[in-house]
């Protein structure tokens, strides 16, 4: 890309840019540029070979020192003659200035002789107005070919010797071009950061520093100050001999370099005392809140920030950028014991959505705390919503009313929830505000025209990408909506719970018929909120008439997370489950009647209602199980459980036929094509069809690694084959299962599958 890059500063910093650039062949030649105090640095840099030959600036003048350190020791001095300083910048076209901000003006004034058009000069110092305002000192006007920019990446130790290859791989990386900058030299800073992996953006010098005061310069203050006062104590005290993790892990930025710090807080003082006095303020707040005994409100206060740095975490989603887990489950093993599975995912959603369009206080018990219902739960208190907990399940929502959201201030994102991204869209669609939804990788593929047709039908206006698929920008259209009377296509809860929550801000009825039944989660609260919901048959029928008003809610367990109990104690010989407090929700129940049908000793004890939802434990054995051609109606019943009922039936005596079931290839991942992969490594005969799978049950499940392609359900049912399998399983990419089912490896270990999850 460059033929000739010169770094001024090979430290950390200029170090891990000139190795990134080399294993990624960004330039032909790499030159090391510093002072006679950084000569150690340099001469470890061209050893390292990090760098191709290195200039020294001594107190006499420039110095060329080209290749042997020995040469170099002899030409201290300038004994060559010239111009070192024109050797090290001549035919460079790029100058990088990898050296501390407060010494990028003297930087500037000793490059100003030298400095060529034919050049690109960057730098990555930590606050961007200075640098301009530097540049603008020196030169009278800000040089086109001047290009800003600032890799969000360190660490605390210093010099070349600390350089890493990666250091920026994955991380961000802002340029901030003056006005005049020149596009082509923006671009070709552009291109060098990505191709060594860092994630760019571009902005102005104000927003970026105002953006790292907060969360860059300011965390810095806070460690300094904290390790300052605590520092004294420790002097009369010893505190720090009984510290542990938690105050390592706050206090670790308190190591970096102080002069550095010193520096970056005089370069981009305007921006950081103002945020000083933000947090001196949320400290006293804090310090009233206690005095007075106000717990509630502490409470609200950490579990907001708690839920805020989740946001912040969330980010990390990127499969390059976090931790993969490995599933291995050592064959054999049956379930045993007694067991309540997390809340239901679907409910969870909704108790979130109609808790907050309510007049007055929701209390919610039995909420799902992973990642998907904690998705739709961040995009409300994102849209003005106060949300307390949760807490071992319990949440306390303060709804706003109807009409009482608040405009998002950024994308709301959704992380892999297709339950909410498809249902927010419904109800933003109405909204006096405009929204934006994204998800992340196997969310961004699923189809969304399913929902963005009809609400097209009703007057929205909602953007796609080309596919149908996410960003979904909305544009609020208020008042704007009408009622349609709405034949799906296909049988979804999702589009007909959209449908139904769009209807409630539409002119006129909005009616949805589904060409067989769905989960109904949504009419059944909103008649717990009492809303008025009308239901004829297979169709139903909303209005704008209508407030909800708060109620209580207690989730039961999921039967979709029950579900994998189910199978697992069927299959494994000598299994004795109670599964306590499932949701048995006739729309639900599709696996206990497939699994009945395949022979499966499945009892429903304790049957009660629970805020007008059935619920009951299932006490499960293990039974022999027989294939059979699963009936079509019970499809739409058990669509999130056929994952696990394709394990059923390989361990099933014949063949079991599954069709009608096309709606499993958009979920997660494509649920017919991953399975039936997965089985076959494991030695099943399944076939994938368009609509479904056979699968020849009755013989070995063998041993293997298989994938399951970020699905949480396909780990999870592949992590129970394993307790008839022959052979140990191993199951890829399961990081995933956190977004329904956090608890379940512990689960499934407490209950009898040996099953270790590897971290990596
Ligand atoms: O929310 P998401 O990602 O779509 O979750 C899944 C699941 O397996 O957890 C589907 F992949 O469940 C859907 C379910 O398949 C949840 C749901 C709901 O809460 O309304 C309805 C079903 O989807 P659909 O497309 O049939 O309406």
């Amino acid at each position: 890309m460059f033929n000739k890059l010169c770094i001024i500063g090979v430290g950390l910093i200029g170090g891990s840019v000139a190795k990134a650039v080399r294993a990624n062949g960004l330039a032909k030649t790499i030159v090391g540029y510093g002072r006679e105090q950084d000569s150690i640095n340099l001469q470890t840099a061209k050893r390292l070979g990090v760098i191709d030959e290195f200039y020294i600036e001594t107190p006499v003048g420039w110095v060329a020192a080209l290749s042997q350190p020995n040469e170099y020791q002899g030409m201290l001095g300038c004994q060559k003659g010239g111009n070192p300083t024109y050797e090290a910048f001549k035919d460079a076209d790029c100058v990088l200035i990898a050296t501390p901000v407060a010494s990028i003006e003297a930087i500037f004034e000793q490059l100003k002789p030298f400095w060529s058009k034919d050049t690109i000069y960057t730098d990555v110092g930590s606050t961007k107005g200075s640098v301009l305002a530097a540049a603008e000192r020196v030169f009278g006007v800000v040089p086109e070919n001047l290009v800003p920019a600032h890799p969000i990446a360190g660490a605390e130790q210093s010099g070349v010797e600390a350089a890493l290859v990666d250091l920026f791989f994955h991380k961000r990386l802002i340029i901030t071009p003056a006005n005049n900058a020149n596009p082509e030299a923006v671009q070709k800073i552009k291109t060098f950061w990505q191709g060594q992996g860092a994630l760019v953006s571009v902005m102005n010098a104000q927003h970026h520093d105002s953006i790292l005061a907060a969360t860059s310069h300011l965390p810095h203050i806070l460690a300094f100050a904290l390790v300052d006062m605590l520092g004294h104590k420790d002097e009369q005290t010893e505190i720090f001999k009984y510290a542990a993790g938690g105050f390592r892990d706050f206090t670790r930025i308190a190591s970096s370099d102080p002069t550095m710090w010193v520096d970056i807080c005089k370069a981009n003082k305007q921006e950081i005392l103002p945020l000083i006095e933000q947090l001196s303020a949320e400290l006293a707040k804090i310090h009233g809140l206690l005095a007075y005994d106000d717990y509630q409100q502490l409470f609200s206060t950490f579990a907001y920030a708690k839920s805020a740095r989740q946001r912040f975490l969330n980010q990390f989603e990127d499969p390059n950028m976090t931790k993969s887990i490995t599933f291995h489950i050592k064959n054999g093993g049956r379930l045993q014991g007694e067991a309540r599975v997390p809340g239901d995912k679907s409910m969870s959603h909704r108790s979130i959505m109609l808790g907050s369009l309510a007049e007055g206080v929701t209390h919610v018990k039995g909420f799902l705390e992973a990642e998907d219902a904690l998705a739709t739960l961040q995009a409300f208190r994102d849209m003005g919503v106060e949300i307390e907990g949760p807490v071992n399940g319990e949440l306390t929502i303060h709804g706003v009313g109807k009409n009482g959201l608040k405009a998002p201030k950024n994308e709301l994102y959704l992380g892999n929830s297709g339950t909410s991204m498809r249902l927010l869209s419904g109800l933003l669609a109405g909204q006096p505000f405009n929204s934006v939804l994204t998800g992340d990788k196997s969310l961004s593929g699923r189809p969304m025209k399913r929902v963005t047709e009809p609400l097209a039908l009703m007057g929205a206006d909602i953007k796609t990408t080309e596919k149908g698929t996410a960003p979904l920008y909305i544009t609020g259209k208020a008042g704007q909506l009408k009622g349609i009377d709405y034949v799906m296509p296909m049988a979804s809860a999702q589009v007909k719970s959209c449908l139904i929550l769009a209807g409630m801000y539409a002119q006129g009825a909005t009616s949805v018929t589904e060409p067989a039944p769905t989960r109904d989660h949504t009419e059944r609260m909103l008649a717990g909120f009492s809303y008025p919901v009308k239901k004829d048959g297979s169709k139903v029928t909303v209005t704008a008439d209508g407030k909800l008003t708060a109620a209580d809610i207690d989730v039961p367990s999921d039967i979709s997370s029950a579900a994998f109990f189910l199978v697992g104690a069927s299959i494994a010989e000598g299994s004795d489950l109670l599964l306590k407090h499932v949701g048995i929700n006739p729309t639900r129940t599709g696996v206990i009647d497939i699994l009945r049908l395949m022979g499966a000793n499945i009892e429903i004890l304790n049957e009660r209602e629970v805020g007008g939802e059935p619920v009951a434990d299932l006490r499960v054995r293990s039974a022999p199980l027989k294939g059979i051609d699963i009936p079509e109606h019970l499809v739409p019943l058990a669509i999130d459980e056929f994952p696990v009922l394709f394990v059923a039936a390989a361990c099933a005596e014949g063949q079991t036929r599954l069709s009608g079931a096309e709606e499993l290839r958009v979920k997660e991942s494509d649920r017919i094509q991953v399975m039936a992969d997965g089985l076959q490594i494991l030695g099943v005969d399944a076939q994938p069809t368009e609509d479904g799978m056979i699968i020849q049950g009755g013989g070995n499940i063998g041993g293997g690694t298989v994938t399951s392609h970020g699905d949480h359900r396909i780990a999870m049912a592949f992590s129970i084959a394993g307790l008839r399998a022959s052979a140990a399983i191993t199951v890829l990419d399961c990081a995933n299962v956190n977004t329904s089912f956090p608890e379940f490896k512990d689960l499934v270990q407490r209950l009898g599958l040996d099953l270790v999850c590897e971290e990596s």
